[in-house]
């Protein structure tokens, strides 16, 4: 081994031992509904050498990196045995996202690749790309992970080279490490992407959300978080998609919208958390959005707070997509606990913490988007009136 080989090789492994072993710790006060956490939980960095380096002093005396990974973001979360789960897009330098598995002992930090990506079998039509997977512990005794996969549009022109269609994949798996994959989930929209996959049967099929699109980017005439059922999750195919959740002029979600993971059930209803989008002169913002669905009527919006729950700050703020924050994943844990895995800028994943009884209360009790700015200002005096009484009753009481 030559000494520069030698050298470069020990600082790497010192500098990512240290990333993986790095501690996590709450960031500030927060806003009572959740807690940051100060590092992100997973980059681009986190993956191990072994990926990107040909670690043989033979073949590669200037220990040069020969497989890029440009990011690691949107990824879908599950708590298996005591191990929390992300499957995670990876993104290659050469822009092809795949997916690979990274665990943590504790939800916050700690997390390290496994060994190998997921080896995602492809249909009679290759993917060229896939990514964004939600993962289902359905009833039905199956892990599923639906995902977008994305080809060239086939009637683009020659000159067009960036005209694609996305659909949603699905694949099945009772592990992570070996998946099945069946069938492209069929409905009558155009293209489709954030397509999740409910967690119980309805009338004894299966629930999915989706979200119907016209183009590759923009929802179209589309749009809205859909809701649909299929007979089979081996031919899946929804005829009839209801709008459960649309876009909204003047609202987080003007442009478009999507579920983000598989909605967490509570005795008061289904806990949604999701994705909004308005365009902006800086581009397309990209934030949080929760809303409560009925027990027994999974199209019904029973409670949708005002505006957005978590919105890109700080760092999260810049990547390669900036602006950005996208939800594919979050573990209800048996304490209650909620960790909510979030990607920021399509860089890197971040986790906050919560629990379903807060999640519950910050959706029941946040006051709705009253669509005017006059009903902004009513309900703020609303509750300064609130507090005020509040106070002179204090007062009184104090003197
Ligand atoms: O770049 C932001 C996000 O854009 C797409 O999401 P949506 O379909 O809702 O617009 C996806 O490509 C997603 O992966 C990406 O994070």
């Amino acid at each position: 081994m030559n000494k520069e080989f030698e050298k470069r090789l020990n600082l790497l492994e010192t500098a990512h031992r240290q990333l993986i072993n790095e501690p996590n710790e709450v960031l500030g006060i927060g806003n009572g509904v959740f807690d940051r956490y100060k590092n992100p939980v997973l980059t681009a960095a986190h993956t191990p050498l072994f990926w990107r380096y040909d670690l043989n002093p033979e073949t590669n005396p200037h220990l040069m990196e020969r497989f890029g990974i440009n990011a690691a973001f949107n990824a879908g979360a599950i708590k298996l045995g005591d191990k929390y789960l992300m499957v995670v897009r990876v993104e290659g330098a050469d822009r092809k996202s795949f997916f690979a598995v990274a665990g943590s002992p504790n939800g916050i930090s700690n997390f390290t690749f496994w060994e190998y990506p997921v080896d995602m079998p492809e249909t009679n039509e290759p993917d060229t790309n896939v990514y964004d997977m939600r993962l289902t512990a359905h009833e039905d005794g199956w892990i599923y992970g639906l995902f977008c996969t994305e080809r060239r549009d086939p009637e683009a022109p020659a000159h067009d080279q960036s005209m694609a269609v996305a659909a949603c994949g699905i694949a099945r798996t009772k592990d992570l490490l070996k998946w099945e994959r069946l069938p492209d989930l069929i409905t009558k929209s155009p293209q489709q992407r954030n397509v999740v996959l409910h967690p119980e049967f309805v009338n004894g099929k299966y629930a999915l959300y989706t979200r119907p699109q016209d183009g590759f980017i923009s929802a179209g005439k589309g749009g809205g978080i859909g809701f649909g059922l299929s007979d089979t999750m081996e031919n899946a195919r929804v005829d009839e998609e209801t709008i459960i959740d649309n876009k909204n002029y003047h609202t987080v979600y003007e442009a478009k919208n999507g579920q983000g993971p598989a909605p967490i059930k509570t005795d008061r209803g289904w806990l949604h958390l999701a994705h909004g989008v308005r365009n902006t002169a800086a581009g397309l913002r990209y934030v949080l959005y929760m809303f409560m669905t009925d027990l027994h009527d999974l199209t019904k919006v029973l409670y949708k707070p005002a505006g957005y729950f978590l919105a890109p700050e700080g760092e999260e703020r810049i990547g390669d997509v900036s602006n950005v924050v996208f939800c594919n994943g979050w573990i209800r844990d048996d304490d209650g606990s909620v960790y909510i895995y979030y990607a920021s800028s399509d860089t890197r994943m971040h986790v906050a913490k919560s629990t379903v009884d807060k999640l519950v209360d910050y959706v029941m009790n946040t006051p709705a988007d009253g669509l005017r700015s006059a009903s902004s200002v009513n309900t703020l005096n609303r509750i300064i009136d609130e507090n005020n009484a509040l106070l002179s009753a204090k007062t009184l009481v104090d003197k």
